[in-house]
């Protein structure tokens, strides 16, 4: 089974029951593993827990600085892009890190426009300087951290004008970079695709993370490190089941205990369970060996996956492919079986924002004539491979057994009820439950409408708790704000992580001399599956285009909209050129990276 971070909490719930529990197996995962993973990964490094923000965003605009690296938000995000104009309003600074001159960088007190793949050094470059300048929160390290001495001396290791060489951006910059974030009392860094999605993501993303630890910039009011996570619920689509090596809640597959609560509330022996699975490119490259059918809900991967080409010659050798979809993609059409369903304003469910906060949405559209929903389908589906329960069609429901089955676990949902979500704007996890808590029963039908009402009023401040109880009896208020007193490790203290910098996977050579990397557009949506069925986004972004910086585009002799061949050691593709001085100059960050191997490492 393959599924996706677009789906609800709930389908993504249902989708890793009904591969342990009807299915018996452990072959399931999801798109995310293409997103934000590495992030995640760094985060539970670190923090013992990964949740895209710790912090409400209604926080950016009150702190200091934000370092927002590769992250075009104006673009991806566009209704977050408040938050950072808010943030300059009230005297923040905003630094943007990103190889392009992106809309988002036109908001910027400071670009620093590193040559792509070299985030860990500049990160790395940073430490360095607070640490030259006696900027190190030495009673924070002491206290809420761990294996500072190992980082320290690494980032020692990474001079300012090595950093330069590396990654082109000016010591002068770095300087200043860290005088903005330094001067303030609390500060952020948030993350994005553009270091997460490196061969060594995870490892930049725990770079970036040691500035935060090394200033006293995590655990603390307005300050920390957040991912800027991408999908409609990329953040609960990676916290209940979907994923190859996980259970409900947040939970390891490979914890007994965990393993015992979730399949007590499944109703299954726990030894029936299977184990850890693959995770998405290997079942991918798997598919057509022992993997022989697929059932695929909420992700195009003929389009989006790594190796697309291969990944589709993989699809292809499959005895059997099953697709759930809202429209006929890509991966669709090569469906043996394709089962249309209801998407997003057509049905109810919940979504967890990027900060956390479980959002309830309501359906608000009949859905076309026979049209059904993912639940619906697993629980057919259920029904007829022999297991005739624990496969509800109602959303709420499935959201009542998921509370319970999150009990205990770090995303734990156990306090969260559709009528509290309803009446609060959102709860945010961590929420246990508590003997105030009610359940779906408690429900009075009527209570749903205002409560409608309710989650309208988005002006609710996020800053003050108390509102969390509002009308709530002693419920748990749930968790705006996390770490603030310890972090989720086992000691409570954070982690450094010990990293140097390293080239990226290919550096540019004689014969493949130019770096590429990737961007999106506001009009587009992922592979597009949706959005190019849309006439007025088509005419807006008509298809993808090249970038070139026009010493590039002048030596190619390539004019504005030639077509041009980009070609990889994977693949080629043709698109049109578009000649800019918004993007990095290659030629020159091609040599200076010569010089920064030929040099003596310092
Ligand atoms: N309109 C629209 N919105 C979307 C999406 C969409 O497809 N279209 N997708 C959604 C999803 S799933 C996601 S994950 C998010 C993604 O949101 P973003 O991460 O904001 O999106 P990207 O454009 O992929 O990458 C951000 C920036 O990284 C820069 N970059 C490239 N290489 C590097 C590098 O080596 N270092 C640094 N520091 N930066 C680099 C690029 O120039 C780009 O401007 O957007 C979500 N929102
Ligand atoms: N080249 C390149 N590759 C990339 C990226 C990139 O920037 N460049 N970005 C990567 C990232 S960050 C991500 S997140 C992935 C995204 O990759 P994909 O998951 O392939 O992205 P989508 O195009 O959103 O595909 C989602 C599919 O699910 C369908 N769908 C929507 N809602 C529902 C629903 O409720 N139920 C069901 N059953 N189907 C539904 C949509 O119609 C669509 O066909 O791509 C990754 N791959
Ligand atoms: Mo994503």
């Amino acid at each position: 089974m393959f599924g996706g971070g677009g789906l609800t909490n709930e389908k993504a719930y249902a989708l890793g029951k009904f591969a342990r529990v009807v299915l018996g197996t452990s072959q399931i995962d999801y798109n995310g593993r293409f997103c934000m993973s590495s992030a995640a990964a760094a985060g539970t490094r670190a923090f013992g827990l990964d949740r895209g923000l710790p912090f409400p965003l209604e926080d950016i605009p009150r702190t200091g600085c934000v370092i927002l690296v590769g992250s075009n938000l104006a673009e991806t995000m566009p209704p977050a892009l408040r938050f950072f104009d808010e943030l300059k309003a009230n005297g923040g600074t905003l630094i943007v890190v990103d190889p392009r001159r992106t809309r988002t960088a036109d908001h910027a007190d400071l670009h620093l426009a590193p040559r792509p793949g070299t985030d860990l050094a500049l990160a790395l470059g940073l430490l360095h300087l607070v640490v030259a300048e006696g900027r190190v929160d030495e009673e924070y390290v002491d206290r809420r951290t761990s294996g500072w001495e190992e980082a320290r001396a690494a980032a020692m290791a990474h001079w300012p004008e090595y950093v330069e060489r590396v990654t082109g951006v000016p010591v002068p910059q770095l300087r200043e970079a860290v005088r903005l974030f330094c001067a303030p009392e609390a500060a952020m860094v948030l993350t994005a695709r553009g270091p997460e999605q490196q061969s060594k993501g995870t490892d930049t993303v725990g770079a970036w993370i040691n500035l935060c630890l090394a200033t006293g910039r995590a655990g603390r009011p307005l300050s920390g490190y957040g991912c800027l996570t991408g999908q409609g619920n990329g953040q609960g689509g990676r916290e209940h089941g979907q994923k190859a090596d996980q259970l409900p809640g947040y939970r390891k597959l490979t914890d007994p205990a965990a393993r015992r609560h979730v399949a007590e509330v499944w109703g299954v022996d726990p030894d029936r369970l299977p184990g850890p699975g693959r995770s998405a490119y290997e079942l991918l490259d798997a598919l057509g060996t022992d993997i022989r059918s697929l059932l695929l809900m909420g992700s195009n991967p003929v389009v989006s996956a790594p190796r697309a080409a291969h990944v589709e010659e993989r699809i292809r050798a499959l005895d059997f492919l099953a697709v759930c979809d809202v429209v006929l993609s890509e991966t669709a059409a090569l469906a043996d079986v394709v089962l249309p369903v209801t998407q997003w304003a057509e049905e109810t469910g919940t979504t967890t924002s990027l900060e956390g906060r479980v959002l309830l949405r309501r359906r608000a559209v009949a859905p076309p004539r026979g049209v059904r929903s993912d639940l619906y389908v697993m629980h057919e589906l259920a029904a007829r491979l022999g297991v005739e329960k624990g496969f509800p069609t109602d959303p709420e429901e499935v959201f009542e057994e998921l509370r319970r089955a999150s009990a205990g676990g770090p995303a734990d949902y156990s306090g969260i009820t559709y009528r509290r979500l309803a009446r609060e704007n959102g709860v945010f996890w961590p929420c246990p439950a508590t003997p105030e808590t009610e359940t779906a029963a408690d429900e009075a039908p009527e209570g749903a409408e205002d409560a409608e009402d309710a989650s309208l009023d988005t002006a609710a401040p996020a800053d003050d708790p108390a509102r969390d109880t509002e009308g709530a009896g002693a419920a748990h208020p749930g968790t705006p704000r996390l770490f603030l007193d310890r972090f989720a490790t086992d000691d409570g203290r954070a982690r450094f992580a010990p990293v140097s910098h390293r080239p990226v996977a290919e550096e540019p050579d004689d014969e493949y001399p130019v770096l590429l990397t990737t961007g999106r557009v506001v009009a587009q949506y992922q592979s597009g599956a949706q959005t190019r069925r849309v006439a007025e986004l088509n005419a807006a972004a008509p298809g993808p285009f090249v970038e070139l910086h026009p010493r590039l585009a002048a030596r190619l002799g390539a004019a504005e909209g030639d077509p041009v061949a980009v070609v990889s050691r994977r693949g080629r593709a043709v698109a049109p050129a578009r000649i800019t001085t918004g993007i990095r100059r290659t030629p020159s960050s091609c040599r200076s990276t010569g010089r920064a191997r030929a040099g003596p490492t310092p």
